[in-house]
């Protein structure tokens, strides 16, 4: 009988049997479909990433250094709008916010550009089910420029808008903060990405306009080139200690640029939890930090995250090898670091 993967992308579930490497899938190739070029993103991508590279050149030749440090913070807010937001809290679920973090959330995600949350939801629901197949929007079996930024420049493959109609987005539409991010974003996406970072340089700090906007559009691109490489480099360079089946692999250098979303291999395993990684260490995962904060003033609940039984089957059923150590209590574990171990909070009853 054939093993039991879970159609159609090949991802094992938590109860299937792993199949045997001579079984696995080849992954599907871009079939009879032809590529249309949309020349209007083109020309607006080449424009943007020509004015960023010279707003990155001002930044070291005529900006205030203020300017620098502001488009710094715009950056990670921008970026916990995609990743503390579009990501986790609303394609995901994987965990829940009240109602002031969501609206905080869906400003800095405006900021961002990357599109409304619902829509963005889509293709990342849709990315995750079809991984690597023709419905997946960034299907990196179709190479690193495609995954990274092609996809962008031309038509999507109609198995895209085929399996996507199949996802469920009802509770992304029951939300009246996304539904209103979605009506008004050709008025608000200018304002807060584009009119206001511009604008607050030049009148608190007489940043001249050149600079102002040119690093405006630098921390744009840049936020975009971070989240891009997760579908690109992400897809492509890493180990793969959880699931050696798929292609989405463990990539630091990606974690890093992009705020914590570089655990891939983890993160497609497990997608619903809520720190995209095994272990969420905040130097290399800012957005976890994030949310823990946002939980413990009581914005951010019902965190879900997956528990190191789970984790260690998974690892040892379907992982690559390259996972060290599971944690306290790992075969692995060396002797002295168990005894040299700080252990605070001990029971003493
Ligand atoms: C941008 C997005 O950059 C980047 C997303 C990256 C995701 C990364 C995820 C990685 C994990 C998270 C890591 C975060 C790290 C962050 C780090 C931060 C530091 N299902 O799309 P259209 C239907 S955006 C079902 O126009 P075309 C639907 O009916 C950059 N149906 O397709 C739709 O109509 P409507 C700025 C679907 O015509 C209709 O088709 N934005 C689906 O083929 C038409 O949809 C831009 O540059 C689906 N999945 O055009 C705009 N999709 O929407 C770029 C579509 O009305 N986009 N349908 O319901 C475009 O111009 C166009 O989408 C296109 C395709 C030309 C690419
Ligand atoms: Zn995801
Ligand atoms: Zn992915």
């Amino acid at each position: 009988m054939a093993p039991n993967i879970s159609a159609p992308t090949g991802v094992l579930l938590e109860t299937d049997e792993v199949p045997p490497a001579s079984l696995i899938p080849e992954p599907k190739k871009s079939g009879e479909y032809k590529l249309r070029l949309v020349w209007r993103n083109i020309l607006l991508f080449a424009y943007l990433h020509t004015v960023a590279l010279y707003g990155l050149y001002l930044m070291f030749t005529s900006a205030k250094i203020i300017t620098s440090i502001y488009a710094f913070i715009l950056y990670q807010l921008g970026g916990l709008g995609i990743t503390a937001g579009a990501h986790r809290l609303w394609a995901h679920r994987s965990y829940k916010a009240k109602w002031p973090l969501r609206l905080i959330l869906t400003i800095c995600n405006t900021l961002a550009f990357q599109d409304a949350v619902v829509d963005w939801a889509r293709d990342h629901r849709v990315h995750h089910k079809f991984s690597e197949t023709d419905a997946d929007p960034h299907n990196a079996t179709r190479g690193f420029f495609f995954a990274h930024v092609g996809w962008l420049l031309c038509r999507k493959h109609p198995d895209v808008k085929q399996k996507g109609k199949g996802v469920d987005l009802s509770d992304l539409y029951n939300d009246p903060i996304l539904r209103y991010q979605k009506k008004f974003y050709l008025i608000l996406m200018p304002v807060i990405c584009f009119i206001i970072p511009t604008t607050i340089p030049m009148y608190l700090w007489n940043e001249t306009f050149l600079n102002a906007f040119c690093i405006n559009l630098f921390r744009y691109t840049f936020t975009l080139n971070a989240t891009w490489l997760v579908n690109s480099a992400a897809h492509l360079f890493g180990d793969k200690p959880y699931d050696k089946y798929i292609n989405p692999a463990e990539n630091i250098s990606v974690a890093v640029l992009a705020m914590g979303e570089g655990w891939h291999n983890y993160h497609h395993t497990f997608p619903w939890d809520y720190k995209t990684s095994e272990l969420g260490k905040y130097s290399t995962n800012f957005t976890t930090a994030f949310i823990d904060v946002m939980a413990k003033i009581g914005w951010a609940y019902e965190l879900k995250t997956v528990p190191q039984e789970m984790i260690k089957k998974r690892v040892l059923r379907t992982g690559d090898g390259t996972h060290e150590l599971w944690g306290w209590g790992d075969k692995d574990q060396p002797s002295e670091e168990k005894r040299d171990a700080l252990i605070t909070h001990v029971k003493t009853l």
